[in-house]
């Protein structure tokens, strides 16, 4: 497999797996309840997230967890480019992620200074797939069955994980074919989108499945309900479980983790590492 990312003229170096450190720009997020709404707390968000060590900030507008409802893309907009132009501008060397799903945000995120789209619709989209083609920004295809309305309603599959796997198995080719080169790609199996507990932990036992798909694969565990479901925790009482989580992900070979608790999560990668090294 490459083990590097090409982000729009900066190569991110995945010979070791790295943290992604999620900033939400919503008031509705549910893990940090909109506390880091406005440009400037934004910035000394990701000025933390930086510090605990991420190679990676994931921004998004929209609130995705299940049942939450569609933002229009004005909005969503107003919400991120100003926080995007803010970060790229005093942090240049860091890759800032905009996680969206529209095509009209991706343009304008990727012309503030993103280099990484990180879409949970995997560019299925009308007009997402022709942003990417058209500019040099890496892209996260991730797996989700159904929408996050009404994707935890009732999620079916004869065979989680070879469904997912074919899944971005075509998109991978999918993009391929529209000029996306494969240096460009990152997938991720979509833990808890359109998926019951039972799926989500098919999907963790046989992670390593993935990587025979040779793109990097991204994992986002980090204070799923998954977690809530087998410790019955709440959503601030599941760093334990996020780290466990994380720590089976990596050894199973995830390249990029996408977490809220960056340095707890960066010191079970140096133990990993440290293992996996000797
Ligand atoms: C994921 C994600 C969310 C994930 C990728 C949450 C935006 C829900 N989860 N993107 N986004 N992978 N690539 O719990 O698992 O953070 S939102």
């Amino acid at each position: 497999m490459s083990n590097a990312l090409q982000c729009a003229g900066k190569t991110l170096g995945l010979s070791r797996p790295c943290v992604m450190g999620i900033l939400n720009v919503t008031p509705d997020s549910f893990s940090d309840g909109g506390h880091f709404f406005s440009v400037d707390a934004a910035a000394e968000q990701a000025r933390n997230i930086i510090a605990a060590g991420a190679a990676i900030i994931d921004i998004g507008g929209e609130s995705t967890r299940p049942g939450a409802q569609a933002v229009p893309a004005a909005e969503e907009r107003k919400r991120v480019v100003p926080v995007i132009k803010r970060i790229c501008k005093e942090f240049p060397e860091t890759v800032i992620s905009i996680d969206t799903s529209k095509p009209e945000v991706m343009t304008d995120a990727i012309d503030a200074g993103v280099r990484l789209v990180n879409d949970i619709n995997a560019l299925r989209s009308p007009g997402a797939l022709d942003v990417i083609a058209s500019s040099n920004v890496a892209v996260c295809l991730m797996h989700m069955q159904g929408e996050p309305r009404t994707m935890q309603k009732n999620p079916q599959y004869q065979n989680v994980v070879d469904e997912v796997w074919h899944f971005l198995q075509q998109r991978i080719m999918v993009c391929l074919a529209a000029g996306i080169s494969r240096d460009r790609i990152v997938i991720d199996p979509g833990f808890g989108f359109g998926k019951t507990l039972q799926h989500n932990l098919l999907l963790i036992k046989n992670l390593k499945k993935f990587k025979e798909l040779g793109v990097p694969l991204l994992v986002g565990l980090s204070r799923k309900s998954m977690i809530g479901a087998i410790l019955n925790k709440p959503v601030n009482e599941r760093l334990t479980g996020s780290i466990s989580l994380a720590t089976l992900a990596l050894w199973m070979g995830a390249d990029i983790l996408r977490v809220h608790d960056v340095e707890p999560t960066i010191e079970a990668l140096k133990i990993i590492n440290a293992v996996h090294s000797a």
